[in-house]
């Protein structure tokens, strides 16, 4: 596995110097002051290579070249943006950058209610609560039509959660969910929100896939071209919310885009956390069928429970198979002959870095904490196999 991790930029409090302690080869980046839409040149490209490269570590891996709305909706200047996306993609292959993380979700990236819940040990996790989320779309952003949406039961659960808000719950849960999280590329307002969400009247999930298959048939064979792969990130939370369609939530979903899309190039970032929500993905299964088209993998370990919540657990805690997919990775980096990136992935907010202000999901000792659990586990499951 080439073992990497993901740096914001020069912004990230997280520094290059610290990242080098965590013993990685590999940088997970992307130019985030590109606004949305417009193409990366050489030079700003090779600009951020040199940064990491002056530290002994290389940029290989782009997460993400954000896929602008209008290709989502197919409307607009859709084209344009695709024709800057494939200027993108050759601009990177120049730099020697040939893997490029992006998603399909509409309008939000991933989504959390709370980003500080704290865990009898002290240290703080990110969490998706149900009940929570149910009071921002009923109650706080009131979404019209919403209400014919949820059971009756919903209804009564989230207007309970949504008497128990103080003023600055409202407004944190409001924040955390529109905001935008790091690496999300979109923040609003919540009435620029509900225009947003607006723009997806009509587009259903079979639409949507559409839109995604075009944009595939047109940037997959630059790809090929210049030995570049574009590797999908799943839905986060698997499943359609907001009145939204989510077309990558499971093992089906990829499938249907690899039936649609055969191009080598099409290929999957796993992240184990996203598709680790749903008990019906079967994430090692997953590897091995997939394995040859994922270049990249989150590991990261998500716990469901009953209600519909989930929040980050420590690695080895939570609902993801991690030895499992572990072997499956190493069994199919030995039939590919090919290296797989890995990054930890949402790490909790522990030791120091509780005191210090980090992108949430992104300090530096709770990644440190899962990496160094992951080497442990490939060099153990590695020895043991191929020694
Ligand atoms: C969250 C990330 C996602 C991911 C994008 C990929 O921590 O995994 O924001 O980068 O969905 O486009």
């Amino acid at each position: 596995m080439k073992q990497s991790w993901r740096w914001y930029g020069p912004n990230d409090p997280v520094t290059l110097d610290n990242i080098r302690q965590a013993g990685v080869t590999d940088i997970v980046s992307a130019l985030h002051h590109i606004p949305n839409g417009e193409v990366w040149t050489v030079e700003e490209i090779e600009k951020r290579k040199a940064q990491c490269a002056e530290k002994g570590l290389e940029w290989s891996v782009v997460e993400s070249v954000p896929v602008h709305e209008h290709i989502k909706t197919r409307e607009g200047e859709y084209l344009k943006y695709i024709e800057n996306y494939k200027q993108t993609i050759r601009n990177l292959a120049k730099c020697n950058i040939h893997v490029i993380t992006y998603n399909f979700m509409p309008v939000l990236d991933w989504t959390r209610t709370n980003l500080a819940y704290e865990m009898p040990d002290g240290s703080r996790a990110l969490r998706f609560e149900r009940a929570a989320f149910l009071a921002f779309d009923l109650c706080i952003l009131k979404r019209p039509g919403a209400r014919n949406e949820y059971s009756a039961e919903d209804i009564a659960k989230a207007e309970a959660r949504y008497a128990q808000m103080d003023e600055a719950e409202k407004a944190l849960i409001t924040r955390n969910m529109i905001a935008g999280l790091p690496g999300s590329e979109e923040s609003f307002t919540l009435e620029q929100f509900q225009a947003a969400l607006d723009r997806y009247k009509g587009i259903d999930a079979e639409q949507l896939r559409a839109n995604l298959i075009f944009f595939l048939q047109q940037v997959c064979p630059v790809c090929d071209e210049v030995g570049s792969r574009m590797v999908i990130h799943p839905d986060d939370p698997p499943y359609p919310i907001l009145g939204l369609p989510r077309i990558l939530s499971t093992a089906d979903d990829f499938r249907k885009l690899v039936a649609a899309v055969p191009n080598p190039s099409n290929g999957l970032n796993l992240c184990t956390g996203s598709f680790g929500v749903r008990a019906d993905n079967d994430l090692p299964a997953m590897m091995r069928e997939f394995g040859d088209r994922v270049d990249f993998v989150h590991l990261r370990a998500t716990k469901r429970d009953a209600d519909g919540n989930f929040y980050e657990a420590n690695l080895l805690e939570g609902d993801v198979p991690v030895y499992e997919m572990m072997k499956a990775m190493l069994e199919v980096e030995q039939q590919r002959k090919t290296r797989i990136y890995l990054r930890p992935d949402h790490g909790h907010q522990m030791c120091d870095d509780l005191n210090r202000k980090s992108n949430p999901g992104y300090s530096c000792y709770g990644r440190l904490r899962s990496l160094a659990e992951l080497r442990g586990l490939e060099l153990g499951i590695a020895q043991s196999l191929y020694r």
